[in-house]
């Protein structure tokens, strides 16, 4: 595992000797049955910025309501964090929620955001940098699946795991297991872990969340097929798909697709890969939780839930987890 420093930012190396590329995924995924992509891709530039266009949305209800649980939940929170602390968050992108924990937890000496978005971690690493002189800013620009040491900064501390949003939800439960057993290694025993799940709640609310009516979902959706053009050299018609959010009951997830309107065929990186009308790209799961399922998903990766902070409309929860 080797890293290198550019532009102040930690780059974990891609594709040396374990990592998989953008291309490598691609090409695997749409030769799938149903074809489908890891979501992680959503989050070039552009769709780091839809997704935080999203996060402002009215249907959109997960953001506001972890907010609003954040903020009432600040002081019990700051309350488990230990003096000289070390905030260690996944999948940080604009840092927006840090700022609660940090509002209220001045005892944080290390911030250490990992994200896959250069753009969105450095934008992060900037205005919290300067809106919080006294913590150590620390990012780690690296798939946070993948990240395997803490920064420098951060060792030798206190550790407490920050990982809002639901992105968990984003993982299948399997991956999400494997993702926590990490997370348990990388953080370290006696460690805490915060982390948001958005909770199971009628269909209709949930389908509105993920196909919003101003379009800003869907167009974070065709994002993708607007990367693979622009970096696989593929030629994906954009207004030949349509966005669609399916809620699978079996499963307790939110699915996102990309529909094929018509028979198409789409080159990409040297290869041919057939649609029929009808036929999707898979693109995204988003799970739903209840607490009791999500507690014990954690334990099986060695995590005991210690407390839980729920709001009951929209349902949502974060929890903190400890080894
Ligand atoms: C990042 N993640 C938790 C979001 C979610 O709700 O699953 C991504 C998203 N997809 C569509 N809207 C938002």
């Amino acid at each position: 595992h080797q890293r290198w420093m550019f532009s102040g930012l930690r780059l974990a190396r891609d594709g040396v000797p374990q990592g998989r590329t953008f291309r490598d995924d691609v090409l695997e995924g749409l030769s799938l049955p149903q074809k489908a992509l890891p979501p992680k891709y959503f989050y070039d530039a552009e769709g780091s910025r839809l997704f935080e266009a999203i996060c402002e949305l009215e249907a959109y209800y997960p953001t506001r309501t972890e907010l609003a649980l954040l903020r009432s939940a600040a002081q019990d929170i700051a309350a488990v964090i230990p003096d000289g602390a070390a905030l260690v968050e996944f999948g940080s992108g604009a840092s927006l929620k840090t700022r609660i924990v940090l509002d209220a937890a001045p005892q944080v000496a290390v911030y250490a955001p990992i994200d896959i978005s250069a753009a969105a971690l450095s934008g992060a690493a900037k205005s919290i940098r300067a809106d919080y002189p006294n913590v150590i800013v620390a990012p780690l620009l690296e798939d946070f699946t993948r990240a395997l040491d803490l920064p420098r900064e951060a060792r030798q501390r206190p550790v407490v795991g920050f990982f809002p949003g639901s992105t968990i939800g984003n993982f299948t439960p399997t991956e999400a297991q494997a993702f926590l057993a990490g997370a348990r290694h990388l953080l370290g025993e006696g460690a805490a872990f915060l982390v948001g799940i958005d909770l199971v709640k009628p269909e209709a609310q949930l389908v509105e969340a993920y196909d919003d009516p101003l379009g800003v979902t869907a167009a974070f959706n065709k994002n993708l097929l607007v990367r693979m053009n622009r970096e696989l050299d593929a030629d994906f018609v954009l207004d030949g798909y349509r966005h669609r959010a399916i809620w699978n009951a079996a499963e307790s997830r939110i699915e996102m697709h990309l529909e094929s309107l018509s028979d198409q065929t789409v080159s990409l990186a040297g290869r041919t890969f057939h649609f029929k009308a009808g036929e999707t790209l898979h693109t995204e799961n988003s799970y739903k939780f209840t607490v009791a399922g999500f507690s014990a998903l954690a334990a099986k990766a060695g995590w005991r839930l210690e407390r839980e902070w729920t709001c009951a409309h929209p349902a949502f929860a974060v929890v903190l987890l400890r080894t």
